[in-house]
């Protein structure tokens, strides 16, 4: 397809809105993906800067034995409030929401998702949701301390603000259900003339095996909720067992959702990645369809594993014994898509911009996370690292070493077509290799503390664990700033950036045969594709201006 518009300056979505309003209200009210898009980007990013910041405070409270800088039980709300804002209003709408919305719509030669007033509702709804968890906060009671998996019988006896607190994670699951709704529909019925389900970009595939999950996952969640609060308000029976409840009962229906969201966290940055590798290797993706499927196969396997979390809680020995081994299972199709994504790298013409080298950081990372995931999934390691330092290692490592990771290189990818700037390469690289030492120096003392047994959730620790304490300290002292560094120069780019062309890196899929930014609809006309995916014989067709 001839890439019509990088020539004729068009207007772009910042200047022509779906809304008869202009300004801050032609925002509040576009139903333009793009848009709802980046107010999701706004949003979620803060949401990320406050959760950063928590943790920052969290590691300044250790490093040192004792009470240094707060009590134990501010010590339960700021690890309950830093786990509630980085899973359900960083981590799990982050990707889908914000690049979802974006390009998938681009990607398959679409105009706009199918349900655009239910997108933008969708966001309001995430907007409820945290506004809610907000005022948790600050209503009597004071802020929930249950940890964010909310335990039970904790979480019914908690005299904190536990039923707001998680009726407002109730309520993001329904902007995430609905996400989800809209991603499937437009997948199966806005895709472009000859945009078959084989030449569609892998970010697409990802995205709509999330979907899936999103749709499926999210009601188990929602319905726990509901119990735990109907538990709180008239003490009927449920999970508690001074009321003739089921703790266990809790703990399978919370899994039976927080498992498989975990891919819901993974899957849209494994797509990013099958994205950025054969862009910057300039090599079509090795096993195109393998790593399609294995998408699909995630999001299935993932439903069986979930009380791979309860391997301490009492369940029988077949049981764990089941799990176990069905968690090694669902690690093959992981390992399919790091295999490929090497293979495609393999003879490529590496061209180590940016967004390639925040993905070089993230298979390190990511396969660190996973690996470890093995050894936790493992019955007799469990045994002896459950719920200890180890855990929040190994959680980190697959959650901010992996999506996290990602995030900011999908950022650095897209930020030239979703802004039309470029942004300072010499400083981009700089961030992604502090980031990857102060990750680590953050990080990897963590799995040392938790294999000499530091469990998690605690303020305070033994004195001989001091040294290995404080370099965790120092880590996320200069991650911080690190973090800063990165995202700060962005947001000067996006004042002070040069114009990017339609195509800086030389992509061939469709969001590349655009201009930068897109126009409202995205393409002067429809796009027929009749290329295969990831085919750089017509970047010559695209005349690649890089
Ligand atoms: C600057 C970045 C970050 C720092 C310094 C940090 C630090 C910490 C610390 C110190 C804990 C408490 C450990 C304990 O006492 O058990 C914690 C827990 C946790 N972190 Fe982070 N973290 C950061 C980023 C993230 C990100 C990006 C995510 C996910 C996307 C995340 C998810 C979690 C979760 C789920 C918990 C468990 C909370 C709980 O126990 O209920 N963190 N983090
Ligand atoms: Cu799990």
């Amino acid at each position: 397809m001839a890439n019509e518009s990088l020539a004729v300056e068009e207007k772009s979505f910042y200047e022509e809105g779906t809304s008869k309003r202009t300004g801050l209200l032609g925002w509040l009210t576009s139903t333009d993906h793009k848009r709802i898009g980046l107010l999701y980007l706004i949003a979620i990013t803060v949401f990320f800067l406050v959760g950063a910041t928590i943790g920052l405070l969290m590691r300044l409270e250790l490093i040192s034995p004792g009470e240094t800088i707060m009590a134990a039980q501010t010590y339960n709300a700021l690890f309950t409030l830093h786990g509630v804002i980085m899973i359900f209003l960083f981590i799990i709408p982050g990707l889908p929401a914000i690049f979802g919305n974006f390009f998938l719509p681009i990607q398959i030669g679409a105009k706009d998702v199918a349900f655009p007033r239910l997108n933008l509702l969708s966001w309001y709804i995430y907007i409820i949701g945290a506004a809610l968890a907000l005022i948790s906060l600050v209503l009597p009671g004071g802020p929930i301390d249950t940890g964010w998996t909310f335990y039970i019988p904790y979480s019914v006896r908690s005299t904190t603000n536990v039923s707001l607190a998680i009726f407002s994670a109730f309520v993001l699951g329904f902007s995430s259900i609905l996400t989800g709704i809209n991603f499937i529909t437009t997948v199966h019925r806005m895709r472009a003339p000859g945009m078959g389900w084989f030449k569609m970009p892998l970010f697409v595939w990802s995205t709509y095996s999330t979907a899936w999950i999103q749709v499926i996952a999210t009601p188990v969640i929602a319905i726990t909720i509901i119990l735990v609060i109907l538990e709180r308000t008239f003490g009927v029976g449920i999970f508690d067992p001074a009321l003739g409840g089921d703790p266990l009962l809790f703990q399978h229906l919370f899994w039976i959702y927080s498992h498989p969201a975990v891919y819901i966290m993974i899957l849209p940055a494994m797509g990013v990645v099958s994205e950025i590798i054969p862009t910057f290797a300039r090599r079509t993706i090795f096993g195109y369809k393998a790593i399609a499927f294995s998408s699909l196969a995630i999001a299935f396997v993932g439903y069986l594993v979930w009380a791979h979390h309860m391997f301490t809680s009492g369940i029988s020995d077949t049981a764990r014994a089941i799990f176990s081994f069905l968690t090694f299972i669902v690690a093959l199709p992981s390992g399919v898509k790091v295999f490929n994504w090497v293979a495609t790298m393999y003879k490529g013409s590496i061209d180590p911009k940016p967004p390639f080298l925040w993905v070089m950081s993230f298979i390190f990372l990511f396969s660190i996370g996973g690996l470890t995931g093995l050894v936790v999934g493992a019955l007799a390691l469990d045994v002896h690292l459950h719920d200890t330092y180890f855990v929040v290692a190994h959680f980190h490592y697959v959650m901010f070493g992996g999506t996290g990771t990602i995030f900011i290189a999908a950022l650095y990818y897209w930020f030239p077509k979703m802004f039309g700037k470029t942004y300072n390469i010499k400083i981009a690289n700089w961030g992604v290799a502090l980031f990857f030492i102060s990750f680590n120096m953050l990080y990897f003392p963590k799995f040392i503390l938790g294999y000499m047994g530091q469990p998690r959730r605690y303020y305070d620790y033994l004195p001989e664990f001091t040294s290995l304490q404080v370099i965790s300290t120092v880590g996320s002292w200069i991650l911080y700033a690190t973090l800063l560094l990165v995202f700060g120069n962005l947001v000067y780019s996006l004042f002070k950036g040069k114009k990017s062309t339609g195509n800086p890196w030389g992509g061939v899929t469709l969001e590349w045969h655009t201009s930068s930014p897109p126009p409202l609809e995205n393409f002067h006309e429809i796009p027929k594709v009749t290329h295969e995916p990831y085919d750089f014989s017509q970047l010559k067709e695209m005349k690649h201006e890089s």
